[in-house]
């Protein structure tokens, strides 16, 4: 359903929901040494009560070691320092353990290549007011993308809708990675089933979500294309999406025939 300002919702309406209580914005990182002191400066500034998560991946570059700095005067800086690369599923997925075990009652996902603007991130904590969890969309009216070339925005615009029709979900923007989550929506996600591959990241826990019940608000962002550092999408990211989304849209399928299966596990 759209309300009129580009916003989509998804799931129960008419709930009352509680207090958002402190959100801590997870970034992670790999070879981001150009980006980082600027992305958590703009955080810092846009969003001063928010605390921040680096989840660096041991990058060679040096960004852990760079984050370090920036929790000397900042006790709202802080950094987990994981072993090597994983993925940003699996640093994700570590950065939302380390929220949920603290105070934190929202959980940030944001890019740290400033595709994510901060300034943009009040919009979405607003909408997170009445929600279960909100999603930056690129493809709500309203929400665009600066910089890309064509091929770039049909494969992302095309991944969406593929999900979207495979999946079932009344979601526009499914891949992307700009999200605010209430606490007790990871919590009842089941993280340890999500899956941490690329983009299926995203997918799946968008999928979860709606399939759970939550209420999934989408407000229209504009997504910025990196302009310092190196992108770490490739091919086999995109491929490895693909045949996931498949085979969950196929047992999803095959569930509702056989009446078992397929669905991923509800809160
Ligand atoms: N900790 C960690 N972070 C990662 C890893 N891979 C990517 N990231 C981070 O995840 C965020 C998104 O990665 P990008 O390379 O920007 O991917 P993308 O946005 O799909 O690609 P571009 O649009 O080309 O920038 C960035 O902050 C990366 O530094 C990883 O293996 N570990
Ligand atoms: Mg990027």
């Amino acid at each position: 359903m759209n309300d009129g300002d580009g916003t989509l919702v998804a799931g129960a309406q008419g709930r009352k929901f509680g207090p958002l209580g402190t959100a801590l914005v997870i970034i992670p990182t790999y070879n981001e040494a150009e980006n980082i002191k600027s992305i958590v400066g703009r955080v810092r500034e846009a969003v001063p009560e928010a605390h921040v998560l680096v989840a660096d991946d041991n990058s060679p570059d040096g960004t852990g070691k760079l984050a370090d700095e920036l929790t000397v005067d900042d006790d709202h800086v802080h950094v987990l320092h994981r072993k090597g690369k994983e993925g940003l599923g699996a640093a994700y997925l570590a950065g939302f353990r380390w929220g949920l075990e603290r105070d934190y009652g929202v959980l940030v996902e944001m890019d740290a290549d400033g595709s994510h603007q901060p300034e943009e991130l009040p919009r979405l904590l607003t909408a997170l007011k009445s929600a279960d969890l909100v999603l930056g969309s690129r493809w709500v009216p309203g929400g665009r993308v600066v910089n890309w070339p064509k091929s770039r925005e049909v494969i992302s615009r095309g991944g969406s809708l593929y999900s979207r029709l495979a999946l079932d979900l009344p979601l526009r923007d499914i891949t992307g990675g700009y999200r605010a989550f209430r606490r007790e929506t990871l919590e009842g996600l089941g993280l340890d089933q999500v899956a941490s591959q690329g983009y299926c990241f995203q997918v799946d826990l968008a999928r979860r979500a709606v399939k759970a019940g939550y209420h999934v608000v989408e407000v229209p962002i504009t997504f910025v294309e990196r302009e310092l550092g190196d992108s770490k999408m490739s091919r086999d990211i995109l491929v490895e999406a693909l045949w996931r989304v498949t085979a969950w849209g196929v047992g999803e399928r095959v569930g509702k025939v056989t009446g078992r299966g397929g669905k991923p596990s509800k809160p």
